[in-house]
């Protein structure tokens, strides 16, 4: 069954993965599924039929014949629950990699996304400077506590999951800051993730995508 994907018609980061169509194409290309991009204008998002297919007018969704899904980490999770390599057998370190797909999305991303907020929409108000440190440093204190947890390991628990397709996803936001090459353990493991031959098909098929639309940047 053909699987269908939204994401940006031009990127606002020009072809640098972050968007979150990046981390659903990586768990296709992980998973070995076929797949389509359907590309959306910002204008196109907030219209009847985009809005159909996701309540908040936002990329990335997913369709594979009547089912309609969308957030990224539903996505993610759904790949990894039906096809093999993104999810352990065993039911304890499946519940463990799933853990950390959570947790990459609730404890790690909001503190970054809040950076990424800070300096996009608030970089101009009179205020953003002196709050920029308070927000720069809720980001340290998880990177820190990820840092300790990961230590000198490869992936997260055991082998390569769906939890570390999120994590390392999550953390390359946190990049363009500075601060993830604070932590070179961090820092290691994000490259480990991007050495990795479904991320490095899923960046460059969003890049030429991005090329392709004339995207800034
Ligand atoms: N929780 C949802 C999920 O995980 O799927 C969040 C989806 C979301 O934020 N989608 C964004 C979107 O559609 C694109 S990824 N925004 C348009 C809108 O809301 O109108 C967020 C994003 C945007 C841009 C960059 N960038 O330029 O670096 C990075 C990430």
């Amino acid at each position: 069954m053909t699987v269908t994907i939204t994401a940006f018609e031009r990127s606002p980061d020009g072809g640098k993965g972050l968007a979150r169509d990046t981390r659903v194409r990586w768990a296709l290309e992980e998973a070995g599924i076929p797949f389509e991009v359907r590309h959306v204008s910002f204008a196109a998002m907030k219209e009847p039929a985009h809005l159909a297919l996701h309540p908040f007018g936002q990329i990335p969704t997913y369709e594979e014949g009547d089912l309609v899904l969308f957030e990224s980490g539903a996505i993610v999770f759904h790949i990894a629950s039906r096809h093999a390599g993104l999810l352990p057998d065993d039911p304890s370190a499946r519940a463990r990699a799933i853990t950390w797909l959570f947790a990459a999305l609730n404890t790690v991303e909001p503190p970054i996304l809040e950076l990424s907020t800070a300096k996009i929409l608030e970089g101009d108000k009179p205020w953003s400077e002196a709050r920029m440190p308070l927000v720069k440093d809720r980001v340290r204190a998880r990177l820190a506590q990820l840092s300790a947890h990961l230590g000198d390991a490869d992936w997260l628990d055991g082998a390569f999951s769906a939890g570390d397709l999120m994590m390392v996803s999550v953390l390359l936001r946190s990049r363009p800051s500075g601060i993830l090459d604070e932590y070179p353990n961090l820092s290691a493991y994000v490259a480990r993730g991007e050495a990795r031959p479904a991320y490095k098909r899923a960046y460059e098929a969003q890049l030429r995508d991005a090329i392709a639309a004339g995207s800034p940047g």
